[in-house]
């Protein structure tokens, strides 16, 4: 099968998630990725939320298949002799670690270039260079608080107003899907003028890069002083800020997350309904309201906004006798944009996405078979075999090998506790 990243080198230096779910994609598409961890301890996420004891925790099988692992000791003298050598033989060196810890380790920028000038130099940060925070450690809620998803999401009045988290990996798996893409460019690039360059996301900056309607937002309400698609519109007061909005839609057509039959006892008996605007003709039929089609009250989205949340409740009232199922394969029919709310139970058993490859099942030496999340990008001439994650140093002595060492220079740096 052809794979597009074959014969690329990547040295993982990273841990916890965001660095990770960077280098795992790339693996997924050929890259040879070779993740470097500390001997005896290896990723901190080897071993937390484990639910097999003294098993690689799903935390980490989930975001480390299709990789190499090597253990290093990079502070020791030997340890550093391997990764200058890892360097001058790869094509990219991917790290997270706290701001400085590179340097501090010997293996500054300029100390890379020396080694490869070909090099992509691939960092994840909190914050970014220069920034007044860039001191800063930063884990993903701390990241979409900084970066504009925590302000704006959540209840806007109540007990719960206050700013929300989203389960979503915003701060992490996000950022290591934009050094991603910045890994390629620069790679591409390379191709182009024969040399590496630094790469670096902050994790602030791509979460309030998947922010930018709230930033649209705050523009518009900086020239209107309202908006008009937010449930506080028309009834209630703007401060100078965009407001949370709740589950409301974020774009031109309003939309709300209702109650089907059985919410009452299924935390997931939901489903999402949007209201085109062009597709209120179709709604009306839909829910059995064929006279709001022309009374002015609802002809129009400038009509339908005052009560906007009223239409809601009597849609809810026409969804309480029918599963998040039933309703949408009533609506489907109508064309109107929907889905159910899904749990992950069910996300993990879903046909269809296990058809797709969204959803595989994957081999693991210690732990046997398990369920992970695939590739979401789906090509016509690739379709990635995702394998399990590595044990441990279970590549330690293949790659030393690789580099050239010797069956004895391998064994004196077991004992020096190097590898
Ligand atoms: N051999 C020897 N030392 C090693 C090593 C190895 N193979 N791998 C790492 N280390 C050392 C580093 O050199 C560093 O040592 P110093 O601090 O003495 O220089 C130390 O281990 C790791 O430091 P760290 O700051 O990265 O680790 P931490 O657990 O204190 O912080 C985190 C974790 C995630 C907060 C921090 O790495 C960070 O802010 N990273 C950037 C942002 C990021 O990616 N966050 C998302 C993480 S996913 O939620």
């Amino acid at each position: 099968m052809n794979k597009p990243l074959n014969g690329i080198k990547i040295i993982d230096f990273t841990h916890v998630q965001a660095g990770p779910a960077c280098t795992q994609l790339l693996a997924w598409f050929g890259a040879d990725v070779i993740k470097v961890e500390r001997p005896g301890a290896g990723d901190v996420t080897r071993s937390q939320l484990r639910d097999i004891p003294d098993v690689d925790a799903l935390y980490f099988t989930m975001l480390n298949s299709n990789k190499r692992s090597l253990t290093l000791d990079t502070k020791k003298p030997e340890g550093k002799a391997v990764l200058e050598k890892l360097i001058k033989e790869s094509d990219v060196l991917v790290e997270n670690f706290g701001p400085g810890a590179l340097d501090r380790m010997g293996f500054t920028w300029e100390r890379i270039q020396e080694l490869n000038p070909k090099m992509i130099l691939a960092s994840v940060k909190g914050f970014s260079d220069g920034h007044e925070y860039e001191d800063l450690k930063v884990y993903e809620n701390v990241a979409q608080c900084a970066g504009g998803a925590a302000s704006t999401t959540g209840w806007w009045k109540g007990e719960e107003s206050g700013p929300m988290i989203s389960a979503a990996a915003l701060g992490d798996s996000n950022t290591g899907m934009h050094l991603a893409i910045g890994i390629l460019t620069a790679y591409i690039g390379r191709q182009q003028t024969g040399k590496g360059q630094k790469v670096a996301v902050a994790m602030q900056d791509a979460v309030l890069n998947l922010c930018r309607v709230k930033m649209r937002d705050q523009l518009r309400l900086d020239k209107l002083g309202y908006l008009e698609e937010y449930p506080q519109y028309p009834h209630e007061s703007f401060s100078d800020v965009v407001p949370r909005g709740g589950n409301a839609g974020g774009g031109g057509q309003p939309g709300w997350i209702l109650k089907c039959k059985g919410w009452e006892t299924d935390p997931n008996a939901y489903i999402y309904f949007t209201v085109q605007g062009h597709a209120w003709p179709p709604i009306c039929d839909a829910i059995g309201k064929p006279e709001w089609k022309t009374d002015p009250l609802y002809m129009t989205p400038k009509a339908r906004q005052p009560h906007i949340m009223d239409i809601f409740a009597t849609i809810e009232d026409w969804l309480k006798d029918k599963t998040k199922f039933d309703a949408v394969n009533i609506l489907r029919k109508f064309d109107i944009p929907c889905a159910p709310v899904f749990s992950m139970k069910e996300l993990l058993n879903d046909k269809s996405l296990r058809a797709s490859g969204s959803i595989v099942e994957v081999p693991h030496k210690e732990r046997g078979s398990y369920w992970t999340v695939g590739s979401p990008i789906k090509f016509s001439d690739l379709k990635p075999i995702i394998t399990g994650s590595p044990l441990l140093g279970e590549n330690t002595d293949e790659v030393l090998a690789e580099l050239g060492y010797s069956s004895a220079e391998i064994a004196a740096m077991h004992d020096a506790k190097a590898v």
